[in-house]
């Protein structure tokens, strides 16, 4: 009996070994979980296996397998933008890896914590040019916050914690490049917890907010601009706006911070701009920019207008207009500490001009979707328009970079609960379907709506629809078919070159996703747009694709091309529009626009 228990006490010993025993990968799951990693997207292979048997011994992180490393990280991209929490991406050495550079840049742009665990060849071969060998630090350079190769065990804690922490305090990607060998080879110390301080409160000194109070107490009118920095600052900036009777304009990553349930609000400047905005900014006294980093620096006003900034990016400031002033701060520390000195204006005329406007223009942009029922092909316009009616008050939308990003900007509104996003400072193409996947594998059963280019749905969306029909997720892919790269098909048309290279022949989508195990609508006719949508909105069981027949010839007004490809054309049609000249510029171009 007790050569039995001791035995029995041997083999207990030896279990508890075993169970000790950790590899490199185990340290890595269990560091990146104690960080709130709950999902992990990406393709499997060589180097990796022996990080994703620790992530299924691990057991507390999803492996989501995608068909193209690359949609993975856009799904990745969105997951982590919104949930504030990191999440892992993963791709095999070489080819995988290079599938993650794309959404990383993105994740750079968009500021979201995503961490990339790239395979690595084993170590005995590296800088050999082996078979699938690659040099992370010089391929991530553009893309990655810091970027590590673990060669040896004892590095772990201090090079996974870096990464990690690095990822989430400084918001964005981060890359883990791990030799299998590595990976696999026995732990030297145990993981260890990560501790992430809350976001510190940054703002300027006391006398820079003095100087910024007494610039705003002399100014007759301000205006306000506001950016994504106002993420957290929306209560702020309306009391700022209220105290100062000052319109509130955003750049397209603002919007859903700034526009609704906000009587300051003007609209949206830049090629993709409507109502107010341009006015008030370039005819205030003073301009207000508050966490922005708007690129189309033709839409902010020179020297005539007094312009300050504030950003906690200290690169943002004073590179896309010269200032009056430039101040480091987080917009919602900064506004709480200026509203406890700055008065209260009581002229609201250069307020309600620009209030105005903006309702004016509104009119003026229901050109398209009041007619909309009348008009085959599709109008774009309507069915994004009808589309922002029938969704859900928490809905999440998010658009391809192409002619949809200029619907969403116009026609989609935003609410206290509703999102909207989009590749909308790396502009890569095909964003959408994966960004919706990741945000419905975040927030499951919310309404997740993608809508997408036929160019963008082909060229990233269509392989992963299967791995939305496996996982039954809910999202609704809203397909603009118009055989065409009609973002680029505009921008060369205005630009004065024949189009080309831009046209598609496409298969019946709704035929073709049934045949992938999702439901497919085709909606042809404007007068079926409602119900389809609506049937779409409806279905819970699984990926939808809603392939809609639209109008290749649909122009955003104002137009919306680069500023450096257009030769001022583009430029001029977009501030005549924006001073409220759009009902005959409607005629003139789409007149011409049908010559070409
Ligand atoms: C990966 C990538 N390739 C090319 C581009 C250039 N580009 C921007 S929009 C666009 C056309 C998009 O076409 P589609 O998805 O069909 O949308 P549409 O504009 O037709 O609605 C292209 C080629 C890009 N932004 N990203
Ligand atoms: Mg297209």
């Amino acid at each position: 009996m007790a050569g039995f228990r001791q035995s029995c006490l041997a083999d207990a010993q030896a279990n508890k070994l075993l169970i000790m025993a950790r590899n490199v990968a185990d340290v890595l799951w269990e560091m990146l979980v104690s960080a709130g990693v709950k999902r992990c997207y990406g393709i499997v292979g060589d180097a990796l296996n022996p990080v994703i048997d620790a992530l299924r011994r691990n057991g507390n992180v999803d492996f989501v397998h995608v068909r193209n490393e690359e949609y993975g990280v856009f799904a990745a991209v969105a997951d982590a933008y919104f949930t504030g929490v990191p999440v892992a991406v993963c791709g095999t050495a070489g080819p995988g890896v290079t599938h993650l550079f794309n959404g990383l840049m993105d994740a750079r742009k968009e500021r979201a914590p995503v961490i990339a665990i790239a395979g690595d060849v084993e170590t005995m071969l590296m800088d050999t040019s082996a078979l699938e060998e690659m040099n992370p630090y010089q391929f991530f350079q553009a893309a990655s916050l810091y970027t590590a190769t673990l060669v040896n065990p004892a590095q772990a804690q201090a090079v996974i914690g870096t990464a990690i922490r690095t990822s989430i305090i400084e918001k964005g990607p981060t890359v883990l490049s791990i030799p299998g060998d590595v990976a696999a080879a026995e732990a030297v110390g145990e993981p260890v917890d990560i501790s992430i301080p809350s976001t510190p409160v940054l703002r300027p000194s006391d006398s820079d907010l003095s100087r910024l109070t007494n610039m705003i107490n002399d100014a007759g009118t301000v205006a306000i601009f506001g950016g994504d920095g106002c993420r957290d600052a929306r209560e702020e900036v309306l009391e700022l706006a209220a105290r100062l009777k000052a319109p509130v304009g955003y750049a397209l990553r603002g919007k859903q911070w700034l526009e609704h349930d906000n009587p300051y609000a003007v609209g949206l400047t830049g090629l993709l701009g409507y109502g107010g905005a341009y006015g008030a900014i370039n005819h205030a006294d003073l301009l207000l920019m508050l966490g922005t980093d708007f690129p189309f620096s033709e839409f902010l006003p020179g020297a005539q207008v007094r312009k300050v900034q504030i950003d906690q990016n200290p690169k943002h400031i004073g590179r896309r207009t010269s200032l009056d002033l430039g101040l480091v701060g987080d917009v919602k520390a900064t506004l709480q500490a200026l509203l406890e000195n700055v008065q209260e204006k009581t002229d609201d005329r250069f307020l309600r001009k620009y209030v105005a406007e903006t309702q004016s223009f509104d009119e003026l942009k229901g050109h398209y979707v009041e007619n909309g029922p009348g008009i085959k092909p599709i109008r774009p316009e309507y069915l994004a328009a009808t589309l922002c009616k029938l969704a859900s008050d928490d809905a999440m939308f998010f658009a391809d970079t192409g002619t949809a990003v200029m619907w969403l900007a116009r026609h989609i509104k935003g609410s206290k609960n509703r999102r909207l996003f989009g590749s909308f400072s790396w502009a890569s193409m095909a964003n959408a379907a994966p960004n919706a996947f990741g945000a419905q594998l975040a927030y499951p059963g919310r309404q997740t709506i993608a809508i997408c280019g036929d160019g963008g749905f082909t060229m990233l969306g269509l392989g992963d629809l299967l791995t939305q029909v496996e996982r039954k997720t809910p999202v609704i892919h809203i397909l603009l078919n118009n055989e065409s790269l009609d973002f680029v098909s505009i921008e060369q048309q205005e630009a004065g070159f024949i189009p080309y290279g831009v046209g598609f022949k496409n298969p019946n989508f709704a035929t073709v996703a049934e045949a992938m195990g999702a439901k497919g609508i085709r909606i042809e006719d404007p007068d079926a747009v409602s119900d389809g949508l609506t049937e779409a909105l409806a279905h819970k069981s699984g990926p939808v694709v809603v392939d809609v027949v639209v109008d290749p010839y649909a122009l955003a007004m104002p137009s919306h091309v680069p500023f450096h490809t257009m030769k001022g054309y583009t430029l001029s049609v977009a501030k005549q529009v924006l001073s409220g000249k759009m009902d005959s510029l409607i005629k003139t171009v789409e007149h011409n626009i049908r010559l070409v």
